[in-house]
């Protein structure tokens, strides 16, 4: 049997690159604490998307600093559809998560339900630019700026993706990447914030470095953590970035392909990614109707698994049925609940083929045919 096509696959750098600038840092002896191979990562980042950036030891840390930074209280609001971390973040930052229902066709939180949801308690809002999806970041900036909110993206899956023109991680207050091995732009863990906010700028240096403002290793002037990215991460990321855009473009061409194969089956749909919008598809995810299709999610998750194919229900369950948010369990989030209990994610990566989407598009169909038969 030929081995199993996975649904993700990092595309680790060349290790000749990596061994030589490793050698490097292991001579000069300074392996972290904002080297010269963090600084010059953090300003190939600032250069690609225009605005300054931050690295973090991972992106659920960024995230949090970053709601710190903003000095939120209160309520803040987030779709449940998405990666607990988003929500684990907001509650570490001493906030209380307001969920908000997303729009079935784009998966991004409904800007209406944003609007409604809002009550004398909420300091900001979080948009998740799912699989790389951006959010209907317009609506929700005029909704953030009527009602005196911070707005906040969580672009763990969108570095790459673009919004009417500009890059994703432009927009808001602040927005955050995750560069995560599971994502297409890696250091292992870390993650990213980019702002044009010079205080929060500021904050974030010294909170991701134990609260020491620059120059000083005595007296820090905040509750600081270590949340800084060593260098040896830095190199993966230098590497990983000087592949990025190919990388991109091969996506871009599995997702035109990937739509050709399943388009026509019956009770098989994708995520609506608007004409002003590009997205950097982490994963590609379908929908499986189950009447029209013949098989429910469940049994197609595990019949691609049968078939050799790896596949993911990102994010199922929700995290307002997660464990840890019980007093959330009740709400009513219908089109959260109906995405989360019919979503699989299918394999995208750098290493996937064009044949590989053939033999994916073809088992999907045998699935079909074989409820049919
Ligand atoms: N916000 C959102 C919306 C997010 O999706 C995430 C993270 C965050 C915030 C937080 O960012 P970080 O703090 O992680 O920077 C994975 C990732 O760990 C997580 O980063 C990601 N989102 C989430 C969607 O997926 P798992 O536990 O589901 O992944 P895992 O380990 O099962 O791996 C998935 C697939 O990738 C497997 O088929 C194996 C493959 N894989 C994985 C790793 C780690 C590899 O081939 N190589 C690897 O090194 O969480």
């Amino acid at each position: 049997m030929n081995s199993p096509i996975r649904l993700i696959s990092p595309k680790i750098p060349d290790f000749s690159s990596f061994s030589q600038r490793a050698q490097e840092i292991f001579a000069s002896g300074l392996l972290t604490n904002n080297g010269p191979y963090v600084q010059q990562y953090e300003q190939q980042l600032a250069d690609y998307l225009g605005v300054p950036c931050l690295s973090f030891a991972n992106g659920t840390m960024a995230l949090m600093l970053a709601l710190k930074g903003l000095n939120l209280t209160g309520r803040v609001i987030v779709p449940s559809f998405t990666f607990a971390a988003t929500v684990h973040a907001l509650v570490w930052a001493g906030l209380e998560p307001q969920f908000v229902d997303i729009d079935p066709q784009t998966f991004t939180i409904e800007p209406q339900k944003v609007e409604e949801a809002i009550t004398g308690d909420t300091s900001a809002i979080i948009g998740v630019h799912v699989f790389g999806n951006p959010c209907a970041i317009d609506e929700l900036q005029s909704i953030a700026k009527k009602h005196n909110l911070k707005l906040i993206f969580d672009a763990a899956h969108a570095f790459g993706s673009t919004y009417k023109g500009k890059p994703i991680g432009t927009f808001g207050d602040v927005e955050m990447f995750s560069t995560h091995a599971t994502k297409t732009l890696i250091t292992a863990e870390g993650g990213i914030l980019s702002t044009t906010n010079p205080e929060l700028l500021v904050y974030l240096k010294q909170a991701r470095n134990f609260g020491f403002p620059e120059g000083n290793v005595e007296d820090t002037i905040v509750p600081g953590t270590n949340a800084k990215l060593s260098e040896l991460h830095a190199v993966i990321g230098l590497d990983s970035f000087s592949d990025f855009s190919r990388i991109l473009s091969h996506k871009q061409g599995l997702v035109a392909q990937y739509t050709e194969v399943l388009g026509g089956i019956p009770g098989i749909t994708s995520q609506y990614v608007p004409d002003h919008s590009t997205s950097a598809y982490l994963y590609f995810p379908i929908i499986v109707d189950e009447h029209q299709f013949g098989m429910s999610r469940d049994q197609l998750h595990q019949f691609l698994m049968e078939n050799g194919i790896m596949t993911r229900k990102y994010f199922y369950p929700p995290v307002h049925k997660h464990t840890s948010y019980k007093g959330y369990h009740s709400l009513h989030l219908p089109n959260t609940d109906h995405i989360s209990s019919h979503i699989l994610c299918l394999p995208m990566h750098a290493d996937l083929t064009p044949a590989m989407v053939e033999q994916i598009g073809d088992v999907v169909r045998k699935a079909h045919q074989h409820y049919k038969d």
